[in-house]
């Protein structure tokens, strides 16, 4: 073996042992692989129809991470490696958990539950195809005088309205292509297909007639071709460190893992506390829980749009593949995420997610003191944070998912909007002709562009120097002053919520602070040690708590949840969202009123947008943003961004 081999493998050693065994690291391709092996070789593999529709990390428990983690183990491989496997077949959904480390399956069981699991790619796109197999379609088509040949059909979810479900169905809508590339840009309206997805066929088309087609002009969405000279940048000389899964940037360090379903998962995000000298515990884990979006039109063929985009579709599986200079600065490292297809073997998407600092041109902190006698001192550093970015296209809607890190301890967590509206064809082009409801203002020519939210819920669990945190409320409270030329004042008053139900929050006027704080840990100072929640724009769903899709996301209601810790507690509408019925679900659970106070605690928050469209969403829309701010409160003894 000459020199350069005996590197090479050297090398390699090197990084299996340091990137390979860490027990939150998402599934690699050889283990999705292998899963798919021990599966399709088991008796399940008989099954008629047999579809991964979720394939997992079956994530470890907590304590056994946190003991792995925290002991000197971290050169021995984890006790077990397990995966959480969801298949389709024989018209049954199986929940089964392998065992990678001996290549077995531990459990198989059949779930009954309301609720499916998310489709699986290539049934959306077979669905999507049927109609043109299909002679009343064609003729419908052709009767309007529409070519076949230029129609792209999108299957929508449908919900749950009451009814008993025994088959799982999407809806059809269908869109003409000729002149554009903006294909929900000419809505065919008034033809609806119901596609029953176990059998894969048409059930029912529902043709209410021949709707004005809008036309094409206007509707194309070219870049401009301008693009940012890229920023000379010496890659190698990244100030952070990408180990695996593993990041080190400045003052932090995390775990960085994707899955098909929450897309980026955030783990183990400790900061160094250099006064302490010493790494401590932020946020265990941090991903996008679910997305609810409501379309405001009770319409026959509008009233089912209500979309569970994580559980219905995944953020993970609807990751695109990040572009350069466009969707991340030249700066930037790229990461590729790992998903099971339905065949359950790997599939991956390249640069799924990327990392970079960002060079704000933001102020860190600054001071101009004037107040020396014949001096002028200033002082200040630029804002340096990093950013770990994915973008998820949701059929027409593109979702920018940013976490960013701040030096001075912060974590700020991003939600961007882009893509194109859902908008329904109408005959009108002047919004003084408008008489009746339409659902939505005019958007463009003959187009409405439908009112509907957009909720973007967080699942956070933060733990603040160890697992056993508290929620605070701290109000502010006007006091009437005594003694005193003024007539009153403000002062904080906290209130540490005690169960789950106290812990229930919409925000508005009220003017507090919400503190998650560690009870058992005290800065020199006495001050319990901890972090604020820095909430953006309040919105919560003002649907009806009995209408159907708000039952099944009926955690829409509240801005701000805290539950008391439980690993299969993740997917705030259910892990089943397709077709639920409520009956699973962070509402549910919170229902328990377990205590909170001094205990292992997750924090929601759902980042929440009321959309009523505009004309400058058309054809495309410039990113919409909104996000909210985990920092630091007394959480340092002073400024972490002064180092001496
Ligand atoms: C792991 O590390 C510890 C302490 O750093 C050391 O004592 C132990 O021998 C190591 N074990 C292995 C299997 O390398
Ligand atoms: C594999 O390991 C699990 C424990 O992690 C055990 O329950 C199971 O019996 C083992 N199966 C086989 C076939 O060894
Ligand atoms: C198209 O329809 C015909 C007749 O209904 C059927 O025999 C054929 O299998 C269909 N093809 C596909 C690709 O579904
Ligand atoms: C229909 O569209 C196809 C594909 O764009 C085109 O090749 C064909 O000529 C069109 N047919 C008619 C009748 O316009
Ligand atoms: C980038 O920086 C590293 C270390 O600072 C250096 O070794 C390398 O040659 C540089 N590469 C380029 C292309 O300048
Ligand atoms: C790399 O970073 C170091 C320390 O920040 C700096 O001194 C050096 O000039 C950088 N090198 C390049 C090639 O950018
Ligand atoms: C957290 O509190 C529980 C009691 O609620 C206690 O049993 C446990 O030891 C505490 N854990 C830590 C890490 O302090
Ligand atoms: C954890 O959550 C699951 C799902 O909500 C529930 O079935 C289970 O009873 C919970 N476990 C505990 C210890 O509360
Ligand atoms: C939750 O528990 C607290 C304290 O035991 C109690 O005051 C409150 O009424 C309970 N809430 C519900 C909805 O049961
Ligand atoms: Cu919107």
């Amino acid at each position: 073996m000459d020199s350069l081999i005996m590197i090479l493998v050297i090398t390699l050693q090197f990084v299996f042992l340091n990137s390979q065994h860490h027990p939150l690291d998402p599934l690699n391709p050889n283990e999705i692989s292998k899963i798919q092996h021990i599966v399709t070789t088991s008796h399940l593999g008989s099954l008629p129809n047999l579809n991964f529709h979720f394939v997992d990390l079956d994530e470890p428990e907590k304590r056994d991470v946190l003991q792995w983690l925290l002991s000197h183990k971290q050169n021995q491989s984890f006790p077990y490696r397990r995966a959480k496997v969801v298949i389709r077949g024989g018209g049954q959904t199986h929940e089964i958990i392998v065992e990678l480390t001996n290549s077995s399956i531990i459990s198989d069981h059949v779930y009954k539950g309301d609720g499916y699991p998310p489709y699986t790619f290539n049934e959306l796109l077979q669905a999507a195809r049927l109609p043109f197999n299909n002679s009343q379609f064609k003729d419908l088509v052709s009767q309007r005088g529409l070519n076949v040949s230029e129609i792209t059909c999108f299957p929508f979810t449908i919900g749950w309205f009451g009814e008993a479900i025994t088959r799982r169905a999407v809806k059809l809508s269908c869109f003409y292509r000729e002149g554009t590339t903006n294909v929900f840009s000419r809505p065919i309206e008034g033809l609806i297909i119901l596609v029953d997805i176990d059998s894969m066929k048409i059930r029912k088309i529902v043709n209410r007639g021949k709707a004005p087609l809008p036309g094409a002009e206007g509707t194309d969405f070219k870049h401009s071709g301008e693009r940012p000279s890229p920023i000379p940048c010496n890659n190698s000389n990244r100030s952070f460190i990408i180990n695996g899964h593993n990041i080190k940037w400045k003052n932090w360090k995390f775990h960085l893992g994707f899955n098909a379903r929450a897309g980026i998962i955030i783990s183990t995000a400790s900061i160094f506390d250099a006064e302490k000298s010493e790494w401590r515990r932020v946020l265990y884990r941090g991903h996008v829980s679910e997305t609810f979006v409501p379309y405001m039109d009770p319409s026959s063929e509008w009233y089912y749009r209500t979309f569970l985009d994580v559980g219905e579709f995944g953020f993970g599986r609807s990751a695109v593949t990040l572009v350069p200079l466009t969707d991340c600065p030249s700066n930037a490292a790229y990461i590729d995420g790992y998903m099971a297809g339905e065949d359950g073997l790997p599939q991956e998407v390249p640069r799924a997610i990327c990392i970079f600092e960002r060079y704000a041109g933001d102020i860190a902190w600054r001071h101009t003191e004037v107040g020396i006698p014949g001096k002028v001192i200033t002082s200040g550093e630029p804002e340096v944070n990093l950013v770990v970015r994915m973008v998820a296209t949701v059929g027409n809607y593109d979702y920018i998912l940013d976490w960013e890190l701040k030096q001075s301890g912060s974590i700020k967590v991003g939600v961007g909007l882009s893509g194109v509206l859902e908008m329904k064809t109408t005959t009108y082009t002047k919004t003084d002709q408008i008489k009746e409801e339409v659902y939505g203002p005019l958007v463009a020519s003959n187009r409405i562009g439908n009112n509907h939210d957009h909720f973007i819920t967080y699942y956070l669990d933060v733990d603040i120097d160890g697992e056993n945190n508290s929620f605070v409320k701290a109000k502010l409270k006007l006091k009437k002053a005594k003694a005193s030329p003024r007539k009153s004042y403000w002062r904080v008053v906290k209130e540490t919520a005690k169960t789950e139900d106290d812990a229930r929050l919409k925000l508005g006027l009220e003017a507090s602070e919400l503190l998650l704080v560690n009870p058992n840990k005290k800065t020199k100072l006495g001050n319990d040690v901890g972090y604020r929640l820095m909430a953006g724009q309040p919105a919560v769903s003002l649907l009806l708590d009995d209408d159907y899709p708000q039952m099944r996301a009926s955690y829409t209601k509240y801005q701000v949840w805290v539950t008391a810790y439980n690993k299969s507690e993740r997917w705030a509408a259910g892990f089943y969202a397709d077709m639920s019925t409520g009956k699973d679900g962070l509402a549910i659970w919170s229902n328990r009123n377990r205590s909170i106070m001094n205990k292992d605690i997750v924090l929601w928050y759902t980042v929440g947008f009321h959309h009523s469209p505009c004309q400058e969403d058309f054809p495309v829309m410039a990113t919409l943003t909104s996000g909210f701010e985990l920092r630091p409160i007394n959480f340092f003894e002073r400024n972490p961004l002064l180092k001496n």
